[in-house]
């Protein structure tokens, strides 16, 4: 029997393997933050793997699908939760970024620990809002919606065996050798010729449009590598000559914690494609649909911290605003110096990052009672505070990515009211419910917090 944490490791594998043969650039990608990682190792010890193990790392990756309706979504959230992942998180795009992306995403991830450790394959995945008016007037919708109903992403064998797979939490050998089959299949780019005019008619909203409602497949837009130091793989990557988006995205390069995610990306790459016209020849063009993008993950922040975040990057913003001449990179490393703390154990006692706790098993055996504050339990020595690495994605970095990889600016009417779109809306429209990230951490932290508690003998912490 192959368990659903196999059949992830195997799925990600092989679409890695995919995704190297049919986009080159992305096997450069891997072997630089290959390279990164193992130099970082070498330098750091240790202390390098704080936020998870080599192996880990070096297997990690996160994809990107698009799809147009709520019943694709639902087959996906089958496809994946055959592999152990749900739903979680709930990201708008939509006022993201100065350029229109009309999608509204969830990320789907395993949830527990160990199955994170196991393997933590993720999937970015975006639906799209034909509803909103801001993008689509009610003749583009009507079409859209059309278009989208006639086509079928994946095989019904798929989403039985997904069905089997999500229910029995594991599949017979033969039976998981064709699910992955299948699967990787499903989200290979398609050679079907695309209807030019259909797809241009998108285009014009938004290019997110065009690639999701333009053709009859989905695909997997970029996989990304996690790597320990994404300054200096960037910089590698500059030197081999591939061009890079011009930021890194999320949170400066500091001294201090590395927290939630930085990330960046080449952009994407202009791959022949065949070309349907309306007289119904077929012709040779071009299309931009995939990238390569990579990330540094770093320790998962509470709301709070969530908060202060959030409200440094509009410092950032206003700061930048008013020094043009500043490189923003540096404007947000002075923000933060003076706005976050410089370690992990004040992002600890100001509740502003999840860690797990544990009875330091070389505790003081003077036959003294353990104080009963978490901050003296940890500066006696009694306990240990783990970092716990973030898992999710951010709004503002995912907008940066979608848009530096868009051609155009697209179009959005701003004059009209958006529709609502929100996690619960996700959740009834998958039929699964979107997990609150924060939620999931807070858990892990609860669950250790109690196991160090029996351990001292102690009265909760
Ligand atoms: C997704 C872009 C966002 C991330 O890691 O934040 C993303 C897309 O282009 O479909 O992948
Ligand atoms: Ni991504």
């Amino acid at each position: 029997m192959i368990s659903q944490w196999q059949l992830r490791a195997a799925f990600a594998a092989r679409l890695s393997d995919m995704y190297g043969r049919e986009v080159p650039a992305y096997t450069t990608l891997v072997d630089v933050s290959r390279e990164v990682n193992e130099d970082v190792l070498r330098a750091q010890g240790a202390d390098a793997q704080r936020l998870g193990s080599i192996s880990r790392v070096t297997a990690e990756r996160h994809g990107a699908i698009r799809v147009g309706t709520p019943r694709e979504l639902r087959q996906v959230a089958r496809i994946f939760g055959a592999l152990g992942m749900r739903p979680v998180g709930f990201y708008d795009l939509r006022e993201a970024a100065a350029s229109a992306i009309p999608v509204v995403s969830t990320a789907f991830r395993p949830v527990d620990g160990e199955e994170l450790a196991r393997n933590p394959f993720r999937v970015f995945t975006s639906l799209l809002t034909p509803a909103d008016p801001r993008f689509f007037d009610a003749d583009l919708r009507a079409r859209l919606e059309t278009f989208l109903a006639g086509r079928k992403l994946f095989p019904p064998e798929l989403l039985t065996l997904a069905d089997r797979a999500d229910a029995e939490r594991e599949l017979p050998e033969p039976e998981a050798e064709r699910f992955l089959q299948l699967a990787v299949a499903a989200f290979e780019l398609s050679t079907e010729p695309v209807d030019k005019a259909w797809y241009e008619t998108l285009e014009r909203v938004s290019a997110v449009a065009a690639d999701i409602g333009g053709v009859r497949s989905t695909h997997i837009n970029h996989l990304t590598p996690r790597v320990l130091d994404i300054d200096e793989l960037y910089r590698r990557m500059t030197d081999r000559g591939i061009e890079m988006i011009d930021t890194i995205q999320g949170p400066p390069a500091w001294k201090g914690p590395d927290v939630l995610l930085r990330q960046t990306s080449f952009r994407a790459l202009a791959e022949p494609r065949a070309l349907r016209l309306t007289d119904g020849t077929v012709t040779r063009g071009a299309l931009r649909v995939r990238f390569g993008e990579v990330e540094a993950r770093g320790i998962a922040l509470t709301r709070e911290g969530r908060a202060l975040y959030d409200h440094l990057l509009t410092v950032v913003d206003s700061e930048a605003a008013h020094r043009p001449e500043a490189d923003r990179s540096d404007v947000a490393r002075t923000v933060w110096e003076e706005h976050l703390p410089h370690s992990e154990q004040e992002l600890a006692a100001r509740k502003l990052a999840y860690f797990t706790y544990h009875a330091a098993p070389d505790r003081p055996r003077d036959g003294a009672q353990p104080p009963s504050a978490l901050g003296e339990l940890l500066s006696q020595g009694w306990v240990r505070a783990e970092p716990i690495v973030y898992e999710d994605f951010l709004p503002r970095s995912a907008a940066g990515i979608f848009q530096s990889n868009l051609n155009g600016e697209g179009s959005r009417n701003n004059d009209q009211e958006g529709a609502s779109y929100d996690a619960e809306w996700l959740s009834g429209a998958m039929g699964r419910e979107v997990l609150d990230p924060f939620a999931l951490y807070e858990e892990q932290q609860n669950a250790s917090l109690a196991r160090v508690t029996e351990q001292l003998g102690q009265k909760p912490l």
